[in-house]
């Protein structure tokens, strides 16, 4: 089992504690009556305070527990606040304007029964083909309206995406209806219909489901499959105390809010008794998803699922076997109701270690001596469902110094009806008869608040490029010469860059008073990611207004506390005029980043255009990104992982054979093949595995 600590005192990352949410609740009731809370979050320690604790914690004060709260009172208005949790004092209490905070679940899952209820809505489901008795099969998909310039931002809208299921067990994304309700959060009615000047009726094609029901109809379920069983059965290898994890050298803390979803503090490696840091602070920051359909409405449909919905509040509540195998330690996340309660999501973040494969491996091919080492990752998991979407984030942990950050999209296709033999013009695809999946874009954006070996860092862009001297100079006589062109990202504004494949382009977050003995170059962490689409709504366009972060691949700034959230800290029907958020912070681009302390911004993901593969449900799609070492170890930092394998010449000419026989004993079971013991001149499996099951040796190749 893990070996889990809790202690009483919540760290000073740790995510607000249950008491806590009550106990700021009961503060801002006391003082403002009934209003509905829509954050009640940890308000960050500032990060000078915090640093300075780090370092002595048995002497420094430890930064106080403020919440940051966002509530919304009668009459539609938004406070800003915070709450210092010691002395139960709010120190910040500000009304905004034209402002609307993050959509709660509970604020969407109203809109379904209004709309159904609603005679405008009534009336277009008839006019759809929907008789008034099967208005109880009517759903929608509430987004937040994004922004409409007929509406503005005074009043609290959503746009209802609406579909139709004949069967409560059917797939709803394969009837989607043509028309979009607006509600009003406030009035909680709907007050206006968007209805398309083309109409399309309702499908009347036979539905096609995911379910073990309608598997079954279709042929059923392969039988081929035989369990694949993870077991540790000496417990694993990673310890938690409270929500600090070590594991192979790794230290760090696991935050959770409301918005970024799983948040990860005070980076370290121990490098040989060194305790080195890396990262300040881990997020994902921010995403948005634009589609590319230009009719009317549905240039709306851009969400910022961070920034409007939340990846904290749609977490799901993971299931051992399912979500993930082996070996689990979990963490709950808590949060407020819309009314002040307080709502549990059990098994929110996953921790758990995987096989990762080969770690390393060598053969010399004269005489078969070789080494074999097998590596495994510690994998930090949650996983949101964002209305039709699924997104499994995984933070993974690699014994040799890497993070790679990945992301998983699976679910359902977002719908929209279309007509048999109707030309959808190339904005999308028929996944299905009568089913229209408009292209669209998931970019995400990554926040790495970076500390390699301290705090002041400096970025550069690496180019792998040919020489700029000509074949038959002196310098490149034969014409084959090239090397990493690094240049340094100085200012906000030369940082500002996009990602180019013909390069490997690649980013370097560099310490440049770390020199590497050998190299001579920078202690750095490189950003290694190849799946960067460019944004394709046109600048000027209301996605490229909104999401500034988006625009470019990389964006660099200078710390500072509370710049978290790349398209603002408020999202909801923002105009993006002026841009918040990344932009601001850039401002005319001259701000120094050189050797300080900095933040760097990296928007990645794909672009899809769907097919009928993708339909009822995705198979998942990976999108995989690196932060890899680089110049920062003396050498190969997995020097010491214990091999499964390893014989040295010397011990292959000993034992008087080479090693005859590459297959290992699982292998030989699995195929029935002859069940001797692994080749002569095996050595040491030195990681346990061999001896724990009495075929020591017979792990490796
Ligand atoms: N993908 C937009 C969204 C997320 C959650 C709920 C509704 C809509
Ligand atoms: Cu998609």
């Amino acid at each position: 089992m893990v070996s889990a600590i809790s202690s009483s005192v919540p760290h000073p990352f740790d995510p607000l504690t249950s008491d806590e949410i009550e106990s700021a609740i009961g503060i801002i009731k006391k003082a403002h009556g009934e209003v509905f809370f829509n954050v009640v979050s940890l308000h960050e320690p500032r990060k000078a305070e915090m640093t300075k604790w780090m370092v002595d914690p048995a002497n420094i004060p430890r930064p106080p527990r403020v919440a940051d709260i966002v509530v919304i009172a009668p009459g539609g208005k938004v406070y800003d606040g915070l709450v210092d949790l010691a002395a139960s004092k709010i120190t910040k209490w500000e009304l905004l304007d034209g402002v609307q905070p993050i959509i709660t679940m509970e604020e969407l899952q109203l809109v379904e029964h209004i709309c159904r209820k609603d005679p405008k809505v009534i009336e277009q489901c008839e006019l759809s083909g929907i008789s008034k008795e099967d208005m109880h099969k009517v759903y929608c998909d509430p987004w937040t309206i994004g922004f409409d310039e007929r509406h503005g931002n005074q009043i609290r809208l959503q746009q209802a995406l609406m579909y139709f299921r004949p069967n409560v067990d059917d797939c709803q994304y394969q009837y989607p209806l043509d028309f979009c309700p607006i509600y009003d959060a406030e009035k909680q009615e709907v007050i206006a219909i968007d209805i398309p000047k083309v109409r399309r009726p309702l499908s009347k094609v036979a539905p096609i489901n995911y379910h073990p029901a309608a598997v079954e109809k279709v042929g059923g379920y392969r039988t081929d499959l035989k369990p694949i069983n993870i077991t540790q059965p000496e417990g694993v290898s990673f310890k938690v105390d409270g929500r600090e994890v070590e594991w192979q050298n790794w230290k760090f803390h696991i935050g959770f809010n409301y918005r970024e979803g799983i948040v990860l503090n005070d980076i370290t490696y121990n490098d040989k008794g060194t305790v080195r840091p890396i990262f300040y602070r881990l997020s994902l920051a921010e995403m948005v998803v634009p589609y590319g359909n230009p009719e009317h409405p549905h240039q709306r449909k851009h969400a910022f699922d961070l920034g409007e919905y939340g990846a904290g509040y749609m977490t799901n509540s993971l299931a051992l076997g399912c979500d993930c195998k082996g070996s689990i330690h979990y963490l709950d996340a808590q949060f407020p109701t819309r009314s002040g309660d307080i709502r549990t999501i059990k098994n929110a973040i996953c921790i758990h270690e995987e096989d990762s494969g080969i770690l390393f491996k060598h053969t010399d091919f004269r005489d078969d001596s070789v080494i074999v080492t097998r590596g495994r990752k510690l994998i930090i998991q949650q996983i949101f469902t964002a209305a039709n979407y699924e997104y499994a984030i995984q933070w993974i942990f690699h014994q040799d110094g890497t993070i790679q950050p990945e992301i998983k999209l699976t679910g359902i296709l977002n719908t929209y009806t279309m007509e048999p033999d109707e030309d959808t013009k190339g904005w999308g695809t028929q996944v299905y008869p009568g089913v229209n999946a408009h292209n669209h874009q998931h970019l995400f954006c990554l926040r790495i608040d970076a500390n390699v070996d301290g705090p002041n860092n400096t970025v550069f862009v690496a180019d792998a490029v040919p020489s700029d001297a000509p074949v038959g100079s002196p310098e490149n006589y034969y014409g084959n010469a090239f090397y990493a062109k690094r240049t340094k990202l100085e200012t906000t504004g030369k940082a500002v860059t996009d990602y180019d494949g013909a390069t490997s382009r690649t980013w370097d977050i560099c310490n440049t008073s770390k020199l590497h003995p050998y190299s001579k170059k920078p202690a750095s962490y490189k950003l290694v990611s190849r799946e960067v689409a460019r944004l394709l709504p046109k600048e000027g366009s209301l996605v490229w207004k909104r999401a500034g972060f988006a625009r470019h691949a990389v964006h660099v700034t200078k710390y500072r506390d509370d710049q978290l959230w790349p398209a603002g800290r408020h999202v909801p029907q923002t105009s993006g005029e002026p841009s918040l958020g990344l932009p601001e912070w850039i401002g005319d681009g001259s701000e120094l980043v050189d050797d300080t302390d900095v933040v760097l911004w990296h928007t990645f993901g794909v672009t899809h255009i769907p097919a009928p593969e993708d339909f009822p449900v995705m198979p998942a799609e990976p999108i995989t990104l690196l932060l890899r070492p680089r110049n920062f170890f003396a050498n190969n930092p997995v020097l010491d992982v214990p091999p499964s394998y390893a014989s040295t010449p010397s011990q292959v000419a000993a034992s008087g054979a080479g090693v005859t026989d590459a297959t290992d004993g699982v292998s030989r079971l699995a195929f029935a093949t002859a069940a001797a013991n692994g080749g002569a001149g095996s050595c040491c499996a030195a990681d346990g595995t061999g001896a724990a099951n009495g075929t020591n040796g017979v792990n490796g190749h």
